[in-house]
């Protein structure tokens, strides 16, 4: 057993948990903005939690390869209003996809129980903010910025450079008191990779286990998966659900997805197999 708590609820991470994308962005590059409102985000939510999700990760700023920056009111207003929501009409996680300090506060406020940066708490602020909530975080390797971050990403040894990188980070939060309990790690799939580098993480994410944290995973439709079967995004999840596959056998316990249910089925059959002696 291996109890996080999540602000108000906790989960058992030796057990797979499986994390529901919930975006609020109008340019989701995979829902077409069609969740962009609150009776939408509603619905998709109550569909994720039937489905099995453990936790709803709700973002409001698109950090595709290319996309440009939203202003902190804008975040604000599309994504403190659906935690709220959800906090109100269903019993669950919700997790913030921010990067920003005041929606980091705004979101504890409201009850969310994760705060997931795809920055690493490197913005202004967001550190203090962060460690304030006391809330668990987990902390992603991003190269460059969304804006240029694919246009050569380029390392000496990925999986060194990427881990050297999470464990400064990791530091820079023990420095204010943020205990390592608190803290979960992602390698950050598509962000500032090739697809060598990608897979290589993947390969080797046995490496990041042994740091002693609990790792998250989000390969959800992406291009790395894209481009290894030639398909489009439309067409990604059974590719999807074998890089999630490989990483759970690798050490993996949260898996960040836009399709919970088949993720639910093939995460329960990954876990009663390695339960069998
Ligand atoms: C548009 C393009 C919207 C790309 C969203 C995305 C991760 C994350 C994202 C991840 C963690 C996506 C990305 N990816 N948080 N947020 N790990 N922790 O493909 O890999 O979903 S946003």
């Amino acid at each position: 057993m291996s109890v996080m708590p999540f602000g108000d609820k906790s989960l058992d991470l030796s057990l797979p948990h499986v994390m529901g994308i919930l975006n609020v962005t109008p340019d989701s590059f995979s829902d077409g903005g069609s969740f962009n409102s609150l009776d939408n985000a509603l619905q998709q939510t109550e569909k994720m939690l039937q489905e099995g999700a453990s936790l709803i990760d709700v973002g409001g700023e698109s950090t595709r390869p290319g996309a440009s920056p939203v202003s902190t009111q804008q975040e604000l207003d599309r994504v403190l209003p659906v935690i709220e929501a959800i906090k109100k009409r269903f019993d669950t996680i919700v997790s913030v996809d921010t990067s920003t300090a005041e929606v980091i506060r705004g979101a504890a406020a409201l009850g969310a129980g994760l705060i997931n940066d795809v920055r690493a708490l490197e913005r202004e602020g967001a550190l203090l903010a962060a460690s304030e909530t006391e809330l668990p975080i987990c902390l992603m390797h991003m190269q460059g910025n969304p804006e240029s971050m694919q246009n050569s990403p380029s390392y000496q040894s990925v999986v060194d450079d990427v881990s050297g990188y999470l464990l400064s980070r990791v530091a820079v939060c023990e420095k204010l008191g943020i205990a390592k309990s608190r803290l979960l790690l992602d390698v950050g799939i598509g962000f500032g990779k090739s697809l060598e580098h990608n897979l290589t993480l993947i390969n080797q994410m046995g490496r990041f286990k042994e740091l002693g944290f609990h790792l998250l995973t989000g390969v959800s439709r992406k291009t790395m998966i894209g481009d290894v079967l030639n398909l489009p995004v439309s067409d990604r999840l059974f590719g999807t659900m074998g890089a999630n596959a490989s990483a759970y056998k690798s050490g993996s316990r949260l898996f960040r997805v836009h399709d919970v249910k088949p993720h639910v089925e093939m995460l329960a059959l990954m876990s009663r197999i390695e339960r069998e002696i």
